[in-house]
C-alpha cells in the first residue's frame, strides 16, 4: 500500500510538472523560415502569442529558404513582437540525400516544380549568405548548439511533456533521432504540417497534391521520423490548408486596427504590399493543437513518404487504419477539415494580443 501512495505521489508530481506554474503547454518549434512574415512565422506567433503555451526553444531548418538566413529572420521577429527570451538555434542546412542537382535531373524528367523553397532559382541565395532581413539586423543571436542537440536537450529535461511541433523539412528532427534514438519516446507527441492525401491544390506540381514542399524536401528525413516510435502523430496536410485563406480583408483589418506587436509587425511585413501568404498552411498545425476542436473532420491512417528516387520521390504515401502494414508504418492523425470560422477568430485573439 505504501509503495502505491508513494507511486501515485510520484505520478501526481509528474502531473503538476507537465505544466509550468502557469499552466502552460510545454513545446519545442522546428521550422522553415522564408521572409519577414508569412504563413512559417506567422504558425509561430500563434504558438508564442498563446497564454496556453510555453515555447521552450525553436530550431530552424532550410526549406522554404535557408536555415542562416532564416535564424536572422526569426530572430529580428521575435525581438520586435516582444518574444527575444525564446532561445533559438540553427538546425539542418541541407537535407539527407535530396539535392538541388538531384532536384535539377528529376524535372528534366518528369517535369518542372512550380515551387522548390532555398532552391528556387528566381529569387536564390547562396546557402550561407545573410541578407539583412526586411524587418532589419538583429541584436540578438543564435545559441551555439545545433538545433538537433538543443532539441534533445530541451525533450529529455522534461520526459513524456514536451510536444515536437514541425512546420518544414523534417532533416533536424531526423537527425536528432538518429543520434539520440530515445527522443520520440521521451516527447509527449509530434504534431507536423506536411504530405497531402486527395487534393488537387497546394502541391509543387498541379494536380498532384501528395508531391508537398516539406515532406518532398528532405523524403528520408520525413521517413525517419514518421517511422520513429512517436507515443502521438498528428499531420496537418494541405488537404486542410487549401480550406483556407491567408489574406481575407477580414483578417488584414483586424490585424490593421490592432496596435498589438504582433499584429503591427504582419501589417508591416506580411500583409502589406505583398498581397498576403497564400494558405495558412503552418498556421492551421499550430491553432489545432491549442485547440483541437477546429478540427472538424480527421481519420486515422498509416501514413509516411516515398524514397524511392524515381517520378514518385517525396510523395506522400498511405494506407488505411485496417490494412495489416509492416512495423516501420506508423499510426498518424490526419486532419481534413476544420472550422474556418473559428480558426480566423483564434488567429486574430492571438495576433491582437
Ligand atoms: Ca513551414
Amino acid at each position: 500500500m505504501k509503495t502505491k501512495c508513494a507511486l501515485l505521489l510520484v505520478l501526481l508530481a509528474a502531473a503538476a510538472a507537465a505544466q509550468d506554474s502557469a499552466g502552460r503547454r510545454k513545446v519545442f518549434i522546428d521550422q522553415d523560415i522564408r521572409g519577414a512574415a508569412g504563413t512559417d512565422q506567422q504558425s509561430i506567433l500563434v504558438l508564442l502569442q498563446s497564454p496556453e503555451v510555453q515555447v521552450l526553444g525553436i530550431s530552424v531548418t532550410s526549406g522554404d529558404g535557408w536555415a542562416r538566413a532564416g535564424v536572422a529572420n526569426l530572430l529580428r521577429m521575435l525581438e520586435l513582437t516582444g518574444h527575444a527570451d525564446v532561445p533559438v538555434a540553427m538546425g539542418a542546412q541541407f537535407p539527407l540525400i535530396n539535392s538541388q542537382e538531384e532536384t535539377r535531373q528529376w524535372e528534366a524528367q518528369y517535369g518542372e516544380l512550380n515551387y522548390k523553397g532555398a532552391w528556387n532559382e528566381r529569387d536564390y541565395i547562396a546557402p550561407d549568405a545573410v541578407p539583412t532581413p526586411a524587418a532589419g539586423a538583429p541584436a540578438t543571436r543564435a545559441i551555439s548548439q545545433h538545433g538537433a542537440e538543443f532539441l534533445y536537450q530541451v525533450v529529455s529535461k522534461y520526459p513524456g511533456e514536451v510536444t515536437v511541433w514541425a512546420a518544414g523539412p523534417l532533416t533536424t528532427i531526423a537527425l536528432a533521432v538518429r543520434l539520440h534514438p530515445e527522443l520520440p519516446a521521451l516527447a509527449k507527441e509530434l504534431v507536423m504540417m506536411g504530405g497531402g492525401i486527395n487534393v488537387p491544390d497546394g502541391g509543387i506540381q498541379q494536380p498532384n497534391g501528395r508531391r508537398e514542399f516539406n515532406w518532398w524536401f528532405d523524403p528520408e528525413a520525413t521517413r525517419i521520423v514518421l517511422s520513429a516510435p512517436w507515443k502521438k502523430i498528428t499531420v496537418t496536410p494541405l488537404d486542410i490548408s487549401v480550406k483556407t485563406a491567408g489574406s481575407t480583408p477580414r483578417l488584414r483589418d483586424g490585424l490593421a486596427k490592432s496596435n498589438s506587436r504582433a499584429a503591427k509587425y504582419l501589417t508591416q511585413y506580411g500583409y502589406r504590399g505583398s498581397g498576403g501568404s497564400g494558405y495558412m498552411y503552418d498556421e492551421i498545425a499550430a491553432a489545432a493543437w491549442i485547440d483541437p476542436t477546429l478540427i472538424t473532420n480527421q481519420q486515422e491512417l498509416w501514413i509516411n513518404v516515398d524514397i524511392n528516387h524515381g517520378a514518385s520521390y517525396g510523395q506522400t504515401i498511405f494506407v488505411e487504419k485496417s490494412v495489416k502494414v509492416p512495423s516501420w508504418w506508423k499510426l498518424a492523425t490526419v486532419q481534413f477539415d476544420l472550422d474556418t470560422g473559428r480558426f480566423y477568430r483564434l488567429f486574430l485573439d492571438l495576433m491582437q494580443r
